[in-house]
């Protein structure tokens, strides 16, 4: 069960962040309402919400989720890899410290997007990408083992993040699209699987007792729905323009 999440709304900047879409320019209204519908689909699940306010100085800060691993009893703070984005931890420290004492540090040359890691229960897996270096997931392995945990680390092919592809939604199911479908290191799990033209879907967030999906992907609604999971459909629109889906949006605690 989550009990807690933080959020950030999005800055006027945003419309300045990352982005590797052809999908256009963000609405930045559209984006705000977007934003507000997600913080409203999230308190339906339960959670207490911790509400950021916008931060101009970084575009991209409203995907928080990039910034921190957050456990039951421990927080991680990342190393985020892209140099716009890194500086974004300094804002999100202290709301982290209202909620843990005990925090680690992904450090030095090592760096980490949350984006890239994974919990299914005791086991996380963690993400090689264009943000998660070798260095940087190995120290945060480092980390998870010592805190009883197991954890892979996963080179990525072809996604950005790890969980661009990739949603654990409870009782050892998982939501897989692309280079995840066959991956061994997921042959244990019961697999709902996403094509290629829904893999925007597999980006999927368990909260509680909903799965909360991008609107527009019946496949991927059904196939959690005869799961027996409930789902509540969000317009994503304006994030998926800067590469964002709906995990990057909450740290879900
Ligand atoms: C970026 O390039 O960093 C942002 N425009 C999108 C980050 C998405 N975050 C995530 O998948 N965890």
């Amino acid at each position: 069960m989550f009990t807690n999440v933080i959020v950030k709304t999005p800055g006027k900047s945003y419309l300045n962040g990352l982005t590797t879409s052809d999908l256009g320019e963000p609405i930045y209204n559209v984006l705000l309402e977007q934003h507000k519908a997600y913080v409203e689909a999230l308190k339906q699940c339960g959670v207490n919400v911790t509400h950021l306010p916008a931060n101009e100085a970084f575009p991209d800060s409203t995907f928080v989720e990039d910034t921190a691993v957050l456990t039951s009893d421990f927080a991680v703070i990342c190393n985020p890899g892209a140099a716009s984005r890194n500086r974004e931890i300094e804002d999100m420290e202290p709301a982290i410290r209202k909620f843990y004492d005990k925090i680690y540090f992904i450090e030095g040359t090592g760096t980490v997007d949350g984006g890239d890691v994974l919990q299914a229960e005791d086991h996380f897996y963690i993400g090689i990408s264009e943000r998660t270096n070798e260095e940087g997931a190995r120290q945060l392995k480092g980390i998870l083992e010592k805190e009883g945990y197991e954890a892979d680390i996963i080179p990525l092919k072809e996604f950005f993040h790890l969980k661009t592809g990739i949603a654990y939604v409870g009782e050892n199911r998982m939501v897989l699209a692309g280079e995840f479908v066959d991956h061994p290191a997921f042959d244990s799990y019961e697999k709902i699987i996403v094509s290629k033209e829904d893999e925007y879907s597999a980006n999927c967030i368990q909260v509680n007792d909903y799965v909360i999906i991008p609107k527009g992907y019946e496949a991927t609604k059904r196939q959690l729905n005869e799961a027996g999971l409930q789902t509540i459909e969000l317009e994503m629109s304006e994030f998926q323009k800067h590469d964002g889906g709906l995990s990057c949006l909450s740290l879900r605690f």
